[in-house]
């Protein structure tokens, strides 16, 4: 039998950033140097698939710092941690690493910036999410008040209008986040921020390709995880730049094939913190239904690399 032909447009950029790429490398390096077990606080990204290579290697995810042992090393996830957590680390003379991207630990210093110049902060990004639990967590309780939506702006109670910033998760939509900045600026003239907001290259890239890519497409498969939020993005960003189906799958086993049925083209993607490998496996999978054609649709390139840290010091 023949199978169908189907043009298969491939984003690029796609999957891995720098900062997921430099804290998967963190943790390898602990688990060689110290061997196992080295505990990590919260899935060092947030992909099952590299969590249980890990943990195959020797490595405890676990989900706060009183789950960890004294005396071994524990790694912070690339989202973030909240002040309160290297301080408990080093109370308990833990030896730690943290694995928190640069560009998270810039929105931290931004954050303590603006409030060190007596400005309350708004944080526009996720409730409960890692990264704005971690964010949050650099100031004191109070000092910053988080916004996910513009109307989230007219029910924000400030101290002051005239002394007020905004930081942003770095994950977030680039354009519903311009609309929230665009509430708060009206809302508050007077309010202090980044040039745009602090979404970073790599989130700003991804959602670029799918826009591109969108209207090529009959359908749309995102390779990552139900709680990345850089990769649920790139799904929204897919529908509203016009591709009706655009869905979310771990890897190859997660597609509805049915849903798919007479399409002609498909649109693949993958969010941050998605492995190449399983985006591979999903081009396979097509390969064995259908004639694929692949086409890549590339709107920028990347050459971001980032330096792992030295480590802070040998377990005693
Ligand atoms: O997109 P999320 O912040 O949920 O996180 P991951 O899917 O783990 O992607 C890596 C980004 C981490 C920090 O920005
Ligand atoms: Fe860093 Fe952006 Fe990657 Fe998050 S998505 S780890 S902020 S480069």
């Amino acid at each position: 039998m023949t199978k169908p032909a189907l043009t298969l447009y491939l984003a690029a950029p796609r999957g891995f950033c720098a900062g997921v790429d430099r804290a998967i490398q963190i943790v390898e390096m602990a688990l060689e140097k110290w061997g196992p077990p080295v505990y990590v606080r919260h899935e060092i990204v947030h992909n099952r698939h590299v969590v249980e290579g890990l943990r195959a290697k020797g490595a405890v995810f676990v989900e706060e710092l009183d789950e960890c042992p004294d005396d071994r090393p524990v790694i912070f996830s690339a989202h973030g941690v909240p002040k309160a957590v290297p301080a408990e680390a080093a109370r308990r003379e833990m030896l730690f690493v943290d694995a928190t991207c640069p560009l998270v630990s810039k929105v931290h210093i931004e954050a303590e910036r603006h409030h060190a110049n007596g400005l309350q902060i708004v944080m526009i990004g996720h409730a409960g999410h890692p990264e704005t639990v971690g964010t949050m967590g650099q100031l004191p309780e109070g000092e910053v008040l988080l916004v996910e939506t513009p109307d989230d702006v007219a029910g924000l109670a400030v101290r002051d209008p005239e002394k007020l910033a905004f930081v942003t998760q770095t994950t977030l939509s680039v354009d519903d986040t311009a609309e929230v900045v665009e509430a708060l600026k009206a809302r508050f003239p007077a309010i202090v921020g980044p040039h745009k907001e602090d979404i970073c290259y790599a989130t700003t890239n991804r959602q670029e390709a799918v826009k591109a890519m969108a209207p090529l497409s009959d359908a749309m498969l995102v390779v990552g995880a139900p709680n990345s939020s850089n990769s649920k993005r790139l799904v929204e960003v897919g529908r509203k730049a016009g591709c009706a189906y655009a869905q979310l799958v771990q890897r190859a086993g997660d597609i509805d094939w049915r849903a798919l049925e007479g399409i002609r083209s498909v649109g693949l993607t993958a969010g941050a913190s998605a492995p190449e490998e399983l985006v591979q496996e999903v081009i396979d999978a097509f390969r064995a239904r259908y004639d694929v054609t692949l086409r890549e649709v590339e709107t920028a390139q990347e050459n971001v690399n980032f330096k792992v840290p030295r480590v802070l010091r040998e377990p005693a």
